[in-house]
């Protein structure tokens, strides 16, 4: 396919949206499409130099006379900026408020120069949370709309759009990726000994520590688990309910036992270490981390009613019941880690599984040929 020049806008911060734009932005440098990154900072897993990949930093204006920095504005101002100079083809964002809402000014203003056709990817919140709260509902539905291009990161969350937003307008379902080469059981630089003994089993919870994530879940489920076999519990991100997590584990007498990992950009290097994962979360369109976590091998229990289920297979790589429903996700839990030879087969297919149906590969060669799509309708236009 022709080379294109792509803009990417999304929040630069350690979730999952942002992490999907990032991983999504470099692979598409590394296939010689241009690339060029819009946000208030650098990326959070972009630190390194990497060629036809470009970082323009937007800057938040305060002024005595604003209460509140109009980002909105400064954002679309760049978008306009990086596009006429660059012959921006595509500016693809992530997360739809405000970032397409930004993208439909930014498309306004350049209608002169070059116009880059605006795709939408939908994460998640930015629907089921934020969108749809009375006074972001219509600008959200009216900046999806806007969009030349909507795809969404699971049918889960299509569905959801659909059904909220009342969207006419086809959205393309591309799931979340893995790069199989780093995120597999083989790769990781530290030793298993730094978090558990070995007669112990090693659970692992990984989020921003809000409250759609039911972080308070995961430490119930460990207790029970902890009351019937040898288990430490590893807590990585950070977020507004780590500070009650941390009393409820010191209130419980399970300080030895939990370890709080705080924010690390290479979970790669952890989850290979860990036998099994939990996401309890009351919603999750997708579950990166849950994939991350299969794709080292790490099985996952988690919620069933959510996009998790089109990422974790109940009873083959884990298991996933109804929200809040901890005894039933602990009993689980006891029973896959009291029983080493279904532990394994269950590892080998969470690897098997996540390798095969969300590799780095296939999910970008659907962005590019949706991007043809998308382009080829501007010309017929
Ligand atoms: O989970 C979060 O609170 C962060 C949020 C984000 O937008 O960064 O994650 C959403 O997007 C991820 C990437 O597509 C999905 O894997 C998450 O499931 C989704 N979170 C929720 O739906 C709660």
């Amino acid at each position: 396919m022709d080379k294109l020049k792509i803009g990417i806008t999304c929040y630069p911060v350690a979730g999952g949206s942002g992490i999907v734009a990032t991983e999504l932005g470099i692979k598409l440098a590394e296939r010689g499409h241009n690339v060029h990154f819009i946000a208030y900072d650098l990326p959070f897993r972009l630190q390194t130099f990497r060629p036809n990949l470009f970082f323009h930093e937007v800057d938040t204006v305060s002024y005595q006379l604003f209460k509140y920095p109009p980002y909105t504005l400064t954002l679309a101002a760049k978008m306009a900026e990086i596009s006429c100079e660059y012959h921006l083809d595509i500016l693809h964002v992530h997360y739809a408020i405000p970032h397409a809402t930004a993208a439909f000014l930014a498309r306004q203003m350049t209608a002169h120069c070059c116009a880059p056709r605006i795709i939408t990817t939908l994460h998640g919140t930015d629907i089921t949370l934020v969108g749809a709260d009375k006074s972001f509902y219509d600008i959200t539905r009216f900046s999806i709309k806007s969009s030349d291009g909507i795809t969404a990161v699971s049918k889960y969350l299509a569905d959801e759009t659909i059904r909220e937003f009342k969207i006419e307008k086809h959205i393309e379902v591309i799931p979340n990726f893995i790069d199989t080469e780093r995120f597999n059981p083989c790769t990781t630089c530290c030793g298993r000994e730094e978090f558990a003994e070995p007669h112990e089993k090693l659970l692992c919870h990984i989020s921003n520590f809000r409250p759609v994530k039911r972080a308070m879940d995961v430490i119930q489920i460990f207790e029970r688990v902890h009351k019937k076999l040898p288990a430490r519990l590893l807590l990585i991100g950070e977020g507004p309910d780590t500070m009650l997590v941390r009393r409820i584990v010191k209130k419980n007498g399970l300080a030895d036992k939990v370890t709080f990992l705080g924010s690390k950009a290479k979970v790669e290097d952890v989850l290979p270490l860990v036998d099994l994962f939990l996401c309890p979360s009351e919603e999750e369109s997708f579950g990166l981390a849950a994939l991350e976590a299969l794709g080292c091998g790490v099985p996952v229990i988690g919620s069933s009613g959510t996009g998790l289920v089109e990422v974790v297979s109940h009873g083959v790589d884990g298991y996933l019941y109804p929200v809040a429903d901890t005894q039933a996700m602990a009993d689980a839990a006891i029973a896959l880690l009291s029983d080493d030879f279904n532990l394994n087969e269950f590892k080998k297919r969470a690897t098997e599984n996540a390798h095969e149906k969300f590799n780095a590969e296939k999910v970008v060669d659907h962005y590019e040929q949706y991007y043809c799509r998308v382009m080829e309708e501007k010309s017929e236009a």
